[in-house]
């Protein structure tokens, strides 16, 4: 409300003015002086004004960048991740220079060629050389960019080195779990018609490989350090996007498809709360995809270990069948008792 009256204030403020300047126009006129509305002197004005303006808008522009340099994420926590963001550093930096260019003509001539009495425009209508040169030089450019960014997206998504480490995470409404593939390294199939409340994840409980699965279920998850990760990524229910800010991934969870994503972590959770200077820095895993009502509450805890201490969390992790077996050793003693 206030904001909005400020608003009536400007605008009536603007309205104002104008009407004064008009009524001193007329006193002139009738005044018996000449109405002559722009002079070579309110052209030079405006003239400079157009270069006061470009210094106090690229002084706000590179105040602001700066500023906002507080907001952006910390170094990336894999190797990928440094690779997509010198990407888009490249970016920058080069729209940044054009930006810069590409402005200060814009208001220089604006300055120098302001009308001036007697002046005569050149007419100059068209320039072939010039029109391919600012055609074909930008193309040269964006084409660089967009084939070294497809080699930057092939080498990422290429196949996962043989022997990395499996891990599910599975996105349900609204939280997050993860299954690890286990001695194996391959992950039990999993079906979402044998999702029970012991069995969230619906682990088939007759296929060998799900013996030595083991699960983080909705609570932190680990990752250890400089080992190649094959994400795999499931949903339960609706489209959720799994996003890791700090390791520069992002991978959408399709209900009925398997999505996945390679990675090798870099940064331990101590060394970058070192690197960040903030002691309670943590690792997040956040839901990009607006699904739900308490879309909001889909966010965990991430923590990437030195392998050791990977390993020491790993050993107290439950395996995902434990649960569904003490359930079905638990209805079988039900049945047992009902049966006497
Ligand atoms: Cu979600």
């Amino acid at each position: 409300m206030v904001s909005l009256l400020t608003w009536i204030v400007v605008v009536l403020a603007i309205v104002t003015v104008a009407r004064i300047v008009r009524i001193l126009e007329l006193v002139n006129t009738l005044g018996g002086e000449e109405e002559e509305y722009i002079t070579n002197k309110d052209n030079k004005m405006n003239g400079i004004l157009f270069i006061i303006f470009m210094v106090i808008g690229f002084a706000f522009m590179i105040y602001f960048t700066i500023d906002a340099k507080k907001y952006l994420l910390p170094v990336p926590a894999t190797k990928h991740g440094l690779l997509t963001d010198n990407y888009l550093n490249m970016n920058f930096a080069l729209i940044i220079v054009v930006f810069f260019i590409t402005q200060i003509l814009l208001f220089y001539y604006a300055f120098r060629y302001r009308h001036k009495k007697g002046a005569k425009a050149f007419f100059y209508p068209v320039n072939h050389k010039l029109e391919f040169i600012w055609t074909i030089v930008p193309a040269i450019v964006l084409f660089g960019l967009i084939i070294y960014g497809l080699k930057l997206w092939n080498d990422i998504t290429k196949p996962a080195p043989k022997g990395s480490m499996v891990i599910e995470i599975y996105g349900k409404q609204f939280d997050w779990s993860a299954r690890y593939a286990g001695g194996d390294n391959i992950l039990g199939r999993s079906n979402f018609k044998l999702i029970t409340d012991d069995n969230p994840l619906g682990v088939d409980v007759n296929d060998p490989h799900s013996k030595d699965d083991k699960v983080a279920l909705n609570k932190e998850i680990h990752f250890p350090v400089g080992v190649p990760i094959i994400l795999k990524f499931h949903s339960r229910d609706v489209i959720h996007s799994a996003y890791f800010p700090h390791l520069r991934t992002q991978m959408n969870c399709v209900p009925g498809m398997t999505t996945e994503f390679f990675m090798e972590t870099t940064i331990t959770t101590d060394s970058m709360r070192k690197i960040t200077n903030n002691p309670k820095f943590d690792y997040v895993l956040l839901c990009n995809k607006i699904c739900g009502v308490a879309h909001y509450t889909m966010h965990l805890k991430i923590v990437i270990d030195t392998q050791q201490d990977f390993m020491k969390w790993y050993k107290d992790q439950p395996y995902a069948l434990d649960a569904v077996e003490a359930t079905a050793a638990s209805q079988d003693t039900l049945k047992k008792v009902a049966l006497k």
